[in-house]
């Protein structure tokens, strides 16, 4: 049977462990039974389910592993959730992506019942799903399919849905297995979100792609991954920024014998990569000094999967992403809309080939939009210093960066004005040592009103997921404007 390439790979890795926890270990065959079965529940008397899509709500584990496979080998298309999204954001996402069925552990089922009801979608708990299923019974995917939309914030007020095919999946994932060497010998942590592509495909899809084996974490926990560490647990890390700061603050507070013998499991990992983010090269150079580990920085967007990486083999620098991956051409054009060639002149970065999504759901402008004949334009600024891309900055002021997540200030914005309290405000990224960019919001109150922000964080935590709320806010009298009545977002800055 022509089946997707991630599915018959596991065939060929049977036995061997793909996801090991505290308590269970879960082979390939595994994956391949289990999500056998949540398939042909999902498909009922259906034969394909023809690109339909399906929510799922389920932390790391060997039940979203399987219903993310399930869900591919019925035909139907991925929409990964936040784990930890405010009800608003589940509603927005379920509608925009038109869901049909939304999947949940049992834990989860109170959370999104009465949005089931209301959005008029059918509710599957998976530890329901019984064990029968034939082969069979499932249907041929093409990879030019749909195969995954996954929602970015950006430069709209709402997140919009990035559709890659299994086709451009396959490409990011053979891309980084080749590029950093993947083998069935590997063994690797998760513990980021898995509704953005560094952990679905750098970790989670390139591990079980090559035959490695996983050990999924619900969410960063420090202490746990320090003992792991310790018990030579892995041979690859993959983290964010904001992870290896934490590391860093951990690893320095602690008593010498201990902290020298976790850094000697650090050392002896064969790699430790850093992205979603700028790694300021001070951070970079402090866990060198620390472990001896030259850390791999590398950089992707969701649109495109990973384009830039420092080499596996050969200089790691500190503060710059490297070269073009395999399968993946980039170029620069500056604000002139001409091409950069030479070193030291920045430009945009436009990239292209097989791993570039296919679509923004249902908004064929914005991806039109999106291309310059044919190069994805991601709005990200770099310049090429001796042979190596280097990150300068973004065009628009509206997306910050936090902890790894790519906010959209316009989306937090919007939510804000819904206060009684707030009359107008501007949200912008702060500069911060942990975060990279911490959330902070100028706002004009109604007249007379009094607001702090222990308050305000509170009213948000129903509308948004945690790590949108401003952690700082400073009222003022108006908010800055150009000649044009338009908030200027530097002046904003200088203002905190
Ligand atoms: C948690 N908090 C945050 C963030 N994370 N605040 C701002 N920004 C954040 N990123 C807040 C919580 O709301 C909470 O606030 C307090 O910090 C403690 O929360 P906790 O969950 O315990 O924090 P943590 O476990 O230390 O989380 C930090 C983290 C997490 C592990 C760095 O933010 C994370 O997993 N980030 C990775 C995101 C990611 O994978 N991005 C990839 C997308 P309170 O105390 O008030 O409740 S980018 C992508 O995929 C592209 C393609 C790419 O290039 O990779
Ligand atoms: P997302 O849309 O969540 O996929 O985030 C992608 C964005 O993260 C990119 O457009 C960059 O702005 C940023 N990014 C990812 N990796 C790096 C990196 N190594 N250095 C600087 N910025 C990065």
């Amino acid at each position: 049977m022509n089946e997707l390439e991630i599915i018959s790979r596991a065939r060929g890795f049977g036995d061997k462990v793909a996801l090991r926890t505290e308590n269970n270990e879960h082979s390939y065959q595994d994956l391949l039974t289990r999500s056998g079965e949540i398939a042909s529940a999902l498909l009922g008397e259906s034969g394909d389910l023809r690109e339909a899509r399906i929510a799922f709500l389920i932390p790391a584990g060997f039940d979203y592993v399987t219903t993310q496979w399930a869900i591919w080998r019925s035909g139907g298309v991925t929409v990964p959730l936040c784990i930890s999204a405010a009800e608003p954001e589940l509603e927005y996402t379920l509608s925009d992506s038109q869901s049909t069925v939304i999947v949940v552990t049992s834990a989860y089922r109170d959370k999104v019942v009465s949005l089931s009801e209301k959005l008029d979608l059918q509710l599957l708990v998976v530890e329901e799903v019984s064990a029968s299923f034939s082969d069979k019974s499932l249907p041929e995917i093409s990879p030019e399919r749909r195969a995954m939309i996954l929602y970015t914030s950006g430069t709209t007020s709402k997140p919009k849905g990035v559709v890659a095919t299994h086709l451009n999946i396959q490409a990011q994932i053979e891309s980084l297995v080749e590029a950093w060497e993947w083998s069935p010998d590997d063994r690797i942590p998760l513990f980021l979100p898995l509704h953005h592509i560094h952990g679905i495909i750098n970790i989670c899809s390139c591990a079980l792609w090559s035959g490695a084996a996983i050990e999924p974490f619900t969410h960063f926990d420090i202490d746990t991954i320090f003992n792991r560490i310790k018990s030579g647990a892995y041979s690859i890390f993959m983290a964010v920024p904001t992870i290896y700061v934490k590391l860093i603050q951990a690893l320095e507070s602690m008593a010498v014998d201990e902290r020298d013998m976790l850094v000697n499991c650090f050392a002896e990992m064969r790699l430790m990569i850093s992205g979603s983010a700028a790694l300021p090269a001070s951070v970079h150079e402090k866990w060198t000094g620390l472990t001896g580990q030259k850390l791999l920085e590398r950089y992707g967007m969701t649109e495109i999967g990973m384009a830039l990486s420092n080499p596996f083999h050969g200089e790691r620098r500190p503060g710059s992403v490297g070269l073009a991956l395999p399968k993946v051409e980039v170029r620069l054009k500056n604000e002139q809309g001409d091409l950069v060639s030479v070193e030291d002149e920045p430009g945009e970065i436009q990239v292209k080939g097989p791993g570039v999504f296919h679509e923004y759901w249902n908004r064929p402008d914005i991806t039109a939009e999106s291309f310059d004949d044919g190069w994805f334009r991601t709005g990200d600024m770099a310049v090429i210093e001796s042979a190596y891309y280097r990150i300068m900055g973004r065009l628009s002021v509206d997306i910050i960066k936090s902890g790894g997540y790519k906010l959209s200030a316009l989306e937090i914005e919007a939510t804000l004005l819904q206060h009684p309290d707030i009359s107008e405000c501007a949200v912008i990224g702060l500069p911060d040592d942990t975060w990279g960019e911490m959330v902070a919001v100028a706002a004009v109150l109604e007249l007379g009103a009094k607001l702090e922000i222990d308050e305000l964080r509170r009213w948000c935590r129903d509308l948004m997921s945690t790590y949108k709320i401003p952690k700082r806010l400073l009222l003022v009298e108006a908010l800055p404007r150009n000649a044009m009545g338009k908030v200027t977002k530097t002046t904003v800055h200088d203002l905190f």
